[in-house]
């Protein structure tokens, strides 16, 4: 693996061609300050008022995404995983359109790429707490690939961008990554690790020290994982909102869509024997076909 070297970036009005050849390099790049304080809390709001009422109305799953349930430090009932955040608040909604984030496409090279709003799990909120009622205090390592893995051998590109509404500095846990790991084979894509069961961290894994209002972008075919806080409670909370930015043919998710495999995936707590994957990739495949020959 390439020596990584870590650095910080801020991204003014568009991406650069040195924040290009960084994250080539390594298949993460951090910038700084992508929102500022106040907007963090907006948005902190805006995803209140989205739980808030999918709550209310106990939505349980969006577009076929279930969405993660659990308690926060007081016991309330609180989303840990939202999908197609941005289709319930307007603000989400308009923030997508930001230009500095669509210059990230770039990052794609020479793909076609588009903010995937309507897409795979469109806008995802993450909110990892320390509580005892809590489901989602960490994340086992994965790539976030699976789900093209038997679309054909070629691998479809995509990043995921991360605005992070929390600090979360390198001692409070959270993403943890190996750098470089986007351009390695199918083969070690496949098997480097065991998906979402194995939590070890790697000696050659980098974390970051954020701050609220940070970006990450990640190559979804980058090995990661979210390391659990030592903490209990609020100064363990962090929520982080997820963009997809995606290629390939247009497919966007409606209310009817099915619960894809990946999902399965995680739940499971899968081993991915070559069988089990081929096996649970089957009702993909159908769903995919015409994806893959497009
Ligand atoms: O919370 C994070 O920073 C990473 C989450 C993640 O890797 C995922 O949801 O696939
Ligand atoms: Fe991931």
């Amino acid at each position: 693996m390439k020596q990584f070297e870590q650095q910080v970036f801020r991204l003014e009005e568009t991406i650069t061609d040195k924040h290009i050849a960084y994250f080539n390099k390594y298949g993460i790049i951090q910038f700084k300050n992508f929102i500022d304080k106040e907007t963090v809390q907006e948005f902190i709001r805006e995803v209140d008022s989205v739980q808030k009422h999918l709550i209310t109305y106990d939505i349980k799953k969006v577009n076929g995404i279930p969405l993660k349930f659990g308690h926060d430090e007081y016991g309330n009932s609180i989303i840990q995983r939202l999908a197609f955040t941005s289709q319930y608040s307007q603000k989400l909604h308009d923030f997508l359109k930001d230009p500095r984030l669509q210059s990230l496409i770039k990052l794609l090279g020479a793909y076609a790429g588009r903010i995937g709003e309507n897409e795979k799990d469109g806008l995802v909120v993450n909110h990892y707490v320390n509580t005892e009622n809590s489901q989602y205090k960490q994340l086992g390592w994965h790539t976030d690939s699976p789900r093209d893995l038997f679309l054909g051998s070629r691998i479809l590109p995509m990043l995921n961008v991360g605005v992070h509404l929390d600090d979360c500095p390198y001692e409070n846990g959270g993403l943890r990554v190996l750098p470089g790991t986007h351009s390695q084979s199918l083969f070690r894509l496949l098997f480097r690790k065991k998906y979402f069961i194995d939590n070890n961290p790697d000696k050659k894994e980098v974390g970051f020290d954020i701050e609220a209002g940070d970006l990450t972008v990640h190559d979804g075919r980058l090995w990661h994982r979210v390391q659990q806080s030592p903490f209990i409670g609020a100064k363990s909370r962090r929520r982080v909102m997820y963009i997809p930015i995606i290629t390939g043919a247009y497919q966007p998710k409606h209310k009817d869509s099915p619960t894809p495999f990946y999902h399965r995936l995680a739940q499971l707590r899968l081993k991915p024997t070559p069988a089990k994957l081929a096996e649970l990739s089957l009702p993909l495949n159908t769903e995919g076909a015409q994806e893959a020959r497009a």
